[in-house]
């Protein structure tokens, strides 16, 4: 008995293999940076036992530059995985649907790769405007995903191999027209000759500019909140470097941390250690200073670099009988949020230009920006860059 159901046809030039395999290659190039540069940030948050030790503090704008490409190719990947998406998208409706084991699993991990993306993407672009509607850890989360998505990715390349190197190059001229075929669709809307071989070539050229001018769009609007010489541009990005007391961007404000202005009042730094110790801000102050010019690399995507002078960690870790520093747990005066307390890595706590910052650019610190004392340390993501610092506790081992 013949089905009465019938596939869907398309006529449509560019849903073929060739402009799935191009615009797969962008998306592939976007999602490896991003991929790789997301795994250099979790390393630095939340190092394994292994890592421990060996974090390194150079280059010191080292996180700055792969945070501000992690964003900036999360980004660019949006239009790509769109028009990726819409070119592939016939293949949705094949029929059958299913065609036995192997080609059921294809598909499901097509569905997993296609998924995953979308919500880590719509996750990061959410994070970057500093919006956590969540009930779960966006850390965790996205960081799960981000396996996912290389996970499926690579089952998709194995099981693409054949048809991408087929048309990984661009088939001569007068090369049989089938490569010009859709994808899963009907024989009377194909490419049949040469004529629509130019054509193809010249739709597809027209789709590949239109893409080029869209991800080149969202990158030269966005790229400023961390690339210094395109903050002009800026438009959509949440984050100017121009915003901000003391010529610096403020992530969270002292009133939002639940900082209190009577416990900074009668403020002490503490310092844990064989001989530890207490300080007043007038007797930090008196120590020797050192200056650092650093940047603050915000993991939501905004950058920017500034002159910090304040005690070396250093110098007081020297003080409190730990001349060869100390793996540390930084404790802010915060009483709410996440980076109450942070911890830091023997490299940091040993490196010269890791300060307990009190001044900022030429001003003492603001409120805002963590006064009295606030960590700056090279190479690191700024959510470890911690405000309102009270005390300073060795962690054993
Ligand atoms: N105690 C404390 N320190 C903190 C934070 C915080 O929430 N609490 N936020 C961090 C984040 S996410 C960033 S990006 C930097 C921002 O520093 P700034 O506001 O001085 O520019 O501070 C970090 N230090
Ligand atoms: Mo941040």
């Amino acid at each position: 008995m013949q089905s009465r159901i019938r596939p869907p046809s398309f006529s449509g030039r560019l849903h073929d293999v060739r402009t799935a395999t191009i615009v797969g290659r962008l998306l592939g190039i976007a999602v490896a940076i991003c991929f790789l540069t997301g795994l250099v940030s979790h390393l630095l948050q939340e190092p394994p036992g292994w890592l421990i030790g060996h974090l390194p503090a150079r280059p010191v704008s080292g996180y700055r530059i792969t945070q501000g490409l992690h964003v900036i190719s999360g980004i660019a990947a949006v239009p790509l995985l769109l028009v990726k998406l819409w070119t592939v998208y016939p293949r949705l409706f094949e029929w059958p649907p299913v065609r036995g084991v192997g080609h059921a699993l294809e598909r499901l991990s097509i569905a997993v790769l296609v998924a995953a993306t979308i919500l880590e993407l719509f996750m990061g672009l959410l994070n970057t405007v500093q919006w956590y509607p969540w009930p779960f850890s966006f850390r965790s989360v996205h960081y799960a995903l981000g396996w996912v998505i290389i996970g499926s990715l690579l089952v998709h390349l194995g099981v693409k191999a054949p048809q991408i190197a087929a048309h990984w190059r661009r088939p001569r001229q007068g090369a049989a027209p089938k490569a010009a075929a859709p994808q899963g669709a009907a024989p009377q809307g194909a490419a049949t000759g040469a004529d629509d071989e130019q054509l193809v070539r010249a739709d597809r050229r027209s789709l590949l500019v239109g893409l080029g001018v869209a991800v080149g769009t969202v990158t030269v609007v966005t790229a400023g909140q961390s690339v210094t010489p395109l903050a002009k541009l800026n438009l959509l990005a949440p984050r100017h470097p121009d915003n901000g007391e003391q010529g610096l961007p403020v992530n969270r404000t002292a009133s939002a941390a639940g900082v209190d202005l009577k416990a900074v009042r009668s403020w002490r730094l503490s310092v844990g250690g064989p001989q530890g110790y207490e300080l007043t801000l007038d007797q930090l102050r008196a120590l020797p200073q050192h200056k650092a010019t650093l940047p603050i690399a915000c993991v939501e995507g905004w950058s920017k670099s500034a002159h910090w002078e304040g005690v070396r960690i250093k110098d007081l870790l020297e003080r409190a009988g730990l001349p060869d520093g100390a793996r540390l747990r930084v404790v802010s005066l915060q009483t709410r949020g996440g980076y109450r307390v942070t911890e830091m890595d023997r490299t940091y706590t040993r490196d010269d230009l890791t300060l307990l910052a009190l001044r900022l650019n030429g001003e003492v610190l603001s409120p805002d920006h963590g006064y009295p004392a606030r960590i700056i340390a090279p190479n690191r993501p700024g959510v470890l860059q911690t405000k309102w610092v009270t005390r300073l506790e060795v962690i054993p081992g």
